[in-house]
């Protein structure tokens, strides 16, 4: 009799991108390519590029965020430790300065239908509902009656934006062959 590993059906999760460090355009777009890679992961769909102005209380240069979906087997811990180490790799300190400036920010944002609370990892993220720098990247890419687990449908969160907060997309640069 074959004997077969254990597998866990994908489940689709949201990844936010976020750069206002060391040439944040490309940062975002060689993290795009770099989630694509991760093992037990399919990149489903990658947004545009969006020039964002910072949201906190810190004084900090001007984001490219993005969003991304894929379809995963990893576990949530397992995925969270995949998108830490790209992170890394793009030189990311953890210097301890919540909302600081950063060369790159990978943000599991939902996690199929889960919903998580561990000291590591919220699921979903917590700060999604009001913040148009995640929504409006996500909502290129995602249903727009994507539920977001205790914050509601994806199209109803965007149409409760105030509008207050600059989210510019940014032309696509590749033009034709
Ligand atoms: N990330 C933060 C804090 N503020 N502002 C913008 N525009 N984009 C971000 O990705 C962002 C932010 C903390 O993760
Ligand atoms: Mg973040
Ligand atoms: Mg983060």
């Amino acid at each position: 009799m074959m004997v077969r590993a254990q597998r866990h059906p994908p489940v689709m999760a949201y990844i936010g991108l976020g750069s206002n460090l060391a040439d944040p355009h490309a940062q975002v777009l060689r993290a795009l390519d770099e989630l694509a890679l991760m093992p037990g992961c399919t990149l489903c769909f990658r947004s545009s590029l969006y020039a964002t102005a910072p949201v906190g209380p810190v004084a900090q240069p001007p984001f490219v965020n993005a969003a991304a979906s894929i379809a995963t087997t990893l576990t949530p811990p397992a995925l969270l430790a995949a998108l830490q180490a790209i992170e890394h790799a793009h030189g990311r300190v953890r210097d301890g300065v919540r909302w600081g400036p950063r060369s790159l920010d990978l943000d599991l944002l939902v996690f199929g239908e889960l919903t998580l609370h561990t000291p590591d990892l919220v699921l979903p993220h917590p700060e999604i509902a009001h913040r148009a720098f995640v929504l409006v990247p996500l909502a290129e890419i995602a249903p727009s009656r994507l539920l977001i687990p205790g914050q509601g449908l994806l199209v109803d969160l965007v149409a409760a934006l105030d509008g207050l907060q600059d989210v510019q997309l940014i032309p696509d640069q590749a033009g034709p062959p």
